[in-house]
């Protein structure tokens, strides 16, 4: 198996401070978390931002103050967020790919997200995936439903996403997928061979699943945006606690963990 890639997804666009004070907002908050998830094995961060009173933007100069913030301190490989949040419109979810990131979320459609519509329609897909093809960045493909695998699987026929494919489940959104191991099994045997992928399990889901991924020759993405608890009713202290979490179980069951230069090569970042 390859060394565990560890992803961490530090604050999102959903979680408050109300949820979890714990939660890092601004662009200096963020980046101290990412680097203190670094310190204990994380190798990728999926990066949201927040504005000045913490509602979730898409505003490039916030995205390049982070990114800026997060690159002086460490070499982990940042992953932007193209979904954004809910209410977040196409052109300010696509306005960070111009930063060139080495990575970037393509959700590949549309899922029902708790009481809203997080909305990837085939057009918006296409050109998402097909900007991050002129700028060279990597494409981490959401997984939010099954078919979405399928939707992939069109976009290379179209030449617009390139082999090998990085996946991530995101299992146990209401509305999507369940993070039953039943389910992760059924994704994993849908994807093609010589894919790498994640899991990020929301809530109760996420350690269950993680342990699964690291058993399977999967990778891991934990953080306050997928949970904010560490066990039943306690909320976690920090996202590096959940890192770090992961990290101890990997090196019990064998698994090493990889440094974001081995987490390069195994995603063929250098291709
Ligand atoms: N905030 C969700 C609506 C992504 O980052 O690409 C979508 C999301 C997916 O978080
Ligand atoms: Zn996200």
């Amino acid at each position: 198996m390859d060394k565990l890639i560890i992803t961490v997804a530090v604050c999102g666009a959903e979680v408050t401070k109300q949820d979890n004070p714990n939660l890092p907002t601004t662009p200096e908050e963020i980046a101290q978390d990412v680097y203190n998830c670094f310190l204990k094995g994380a190798s990728i961060v999926h990066l949201h931002v927040r504005d000045k009173d913490g509602k979730p933007t898409q505003d490039i100069e916030v995205f390049k103050k982070t990114m800026e913030l997060i690159r002086s301190q460490c070499d982990i490989i940042i992953q932007i967020s193209t979904g954004g949040a809910l209410s977040a419109t196409p052109e300010e979810r696509a306005a960070p790919l111009a930063l060139i990131p080495e990575m970037a979320s393509l959700t590949c459609g549309t899922v029902n997200f708790g009481s809203g519509v997080f909305w990837n329609p085939p057009d918006l897909i296409e050109s998402f995936a097909r900007r991050m093809k002129e700028l060279k960045i990597k494409p981490e493909i959401e997984v939010f439903e099954a078919g979405m695998i399928n939707n992939a699987l069109q976009l290379v026929k179209k030449g617009l996403l390139q082999l090998p494919l990085h996946f991530d489940f995101v299992m146990g959104v209401p509305g999507g997928i369940t993070g039953n191991i039943r389910d992760l099994v059924y994704l994993v045997e849908s994807i093609p061979s010589g894919s790498t992928w994640s899991v990020a399990g929301i809530g109760r889901f996420e350690l269950p699943l993680a342990v699964a991924a690291i058993i399977m020759g999967g990778h891991v993405r934990v953080g306050f945006e997928d949970n904010i608890y560490y066990s039943k009713g306690v909320l976690a202290q920090s996202n590096a606690q959940l890192v770090e979490r992961v990290v101890r179980i990997a090196r019990e069951l064998g698994r090493e963990i990889a440094s974001p230069e081995e987490a390069r090569r195994i995603l063929n970042l250098y291709a």
